[in-house]
């Protein structure tokens, strides 16, 4: 696209956005400042690098077989910066514990060291991107139904062995950026059918976690997601979302929001006001539910508009931190990665760019029908002028030009993967 073309696009939205008190100016200085953490198993369907690696289990999947995975460090590296050169603004990069550079070496869970990750701080360090984390508890032998909520002594406490060996590489990559690192814990622990003893493993969960945040680390923050249920185990999730908001507010950690994991119904923008009142801080999962927790990639549609609104209404955009997480295996991974990252920052811009003062004024002195019009006019002004400057600045390709970019990395590189 032009640039003169965008500039003058950029100048007409900047007015009429002024015109109802929006400084766009100053909105694209707070999007150059909201970074996503990308996930890092887009980019090979969840496989990671263990060399004993199993097939994906904890009742998440990752349905497709479009060539061209990636297959090894280095080429989820490459890809994750093909994916970063084509969404403007800087980003986090959230890695899991089996994409760990093992080098040819069986590391089992409860073996894990911050070595093992050491030239992940190094490459953040010389790409400019900061690391996030997630212990794994899923695609392992002794994965089975129950973790951390296992009745069984010698299968608990090496997942809890894992868990806080997770949180020390954590802390150590928080100290070697410099700014914590945001550890996600997720368990799939659950049951097919009914159960009869939900306290029981509840129990086994709340004593499991306590012993794992015994721990206490300046370089890296916890965070807990919570979860309907997974494939094979519908009855019962131990880590319900009652479960973990309750441990959160009594132990003062941060939730994690992920946006497939609540009824369909379920407005997930709904819980940020509520929840930021009692736990410091949010972690989210934008993915795409479609019919359950399907994970497709993330798109700018109603629910993510909401979120993001939500978060800005609720002035806590520095209290949430912002992850994506889906994983879908039928398209081009890559530009899966950068549709879904456009997608995030659009609803905050979108969000950003709300009148809310207007908005809010009109709710104060009762006036519904200016409310609603206003809310409903906002939805048709030109937002995407302000992202495609933004997109300029960032010297990222502009508009549908990137879908070209990710069709050229295809041919030349991920096309040629066995
Ligand atoms: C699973 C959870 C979890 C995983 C990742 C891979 O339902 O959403 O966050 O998707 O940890
Ligand atoms: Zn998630």
């Amino acid at each position: 696209m032009k640039e003169e073309l965008i500039l003058k696009a950029y100048e007409i939205a900047k007015e009429r956005y002024a015109a109802m008190g929006i400084d766009t100016e100053q909105v694209l200085n707070q999007l150059q400042n909201f970074h996503l953490s990308l996930h890092c198993w887009q980019a090979d369907d969840v496989s990671g690098f263990e060399v004993q690696a199993g097939e994906l289990s904890g009742g998440i999947q990752a349905t497709g077989n479009y060539p061209g995975k990636a297959r090894n460090i280095d080429e989820l590296r490459a890809d994750i910066l093909k994916a970063a050169s084509l969404i403007p603004g800087r980003h986090r990069l959230n890695l899991h514990e089996i994409y760990g550079d093992f080098r040819g070496k069986v590391v089992d869970r409860d073996q894990v060291e911050p070595e093992h990750f050491r030239s992940w701080m190094e490459w953040g360090k010389e790409y400019g991107m900061k690391l996030d984390f997630n212990s794994t508890s899923f695609s392992h032998p002794k994965s089975g139904d129950l973790s951390l909520a296992n009745p069984d002594p010698g299968i608990r406490s090496f997942w809890i062995e894992h868990t806080r060996r997770c949180r020390a590489v954590a802390n150590a990559m928080g100290e070697a950026q410099g700014d914590p690192c945001i550890m996600n814990l997720w368990v799939h622990d659950g049951s097919k059918d009914i159960t009869v003893n939900r306290m029981k493993y509840r129990e086994l969960l709340k004593d499991s976690l306590d012993q794992i945040f015994a721990t206490e680390y300046k370089g890296m923050k916890d965070c807990i997601e919570s979860k309907v249920f997974g494939i094979g185990l519908e009855s019962y999730t131990v880590g319900s979302n009652d479960f973990y908001i309750g441990y959160a507010a009594q132990r003062g950690k941060m939730v994690t929001l992920d946006t497939g994991h609540f009824h369909p119904t379920e407005s997930v923008a709904d819980k940020v006001s509520s929840l930021l009142l009692f736990v410091p801080e949010l972690m989210l999962h934008v993915s795409r539910p479609v019919r359950w927790d399907s994970d497709h990639v993330t798109i700018m549609d109603d629910p993510t508009l909401d979120l993001f609104s939500e978060i800005v209404r609720c002035g806590a955009t520095d209290r949430v931190h912002y992850g994506l997480d889906y994983f879908d295996a039928s398209i081009n991974r890559i530009g899966a990665y950068v549709v879904g990252s456009r997608a995030a920052q659009k609803c905050m811009l979108r969000a950003l760019l709300e009148p809310l003062a207007l908005l809010r004024h009109y709710e104060e002195t009762g006036k519904g029908f200016e409310r609603l019009a206003l809310l409903e006019e906002a939805k048709a002004m030109p937002w995407q002028a302000v992202y495609d400057l933004f997109c300029l600045q960032n010297d990222v390709p502009v508009g549908d030009t990137f879908i070209s970019e990710v069709e050229k990395y295809e041919q030349e590189v991920t096309s040629k993967r066995g």
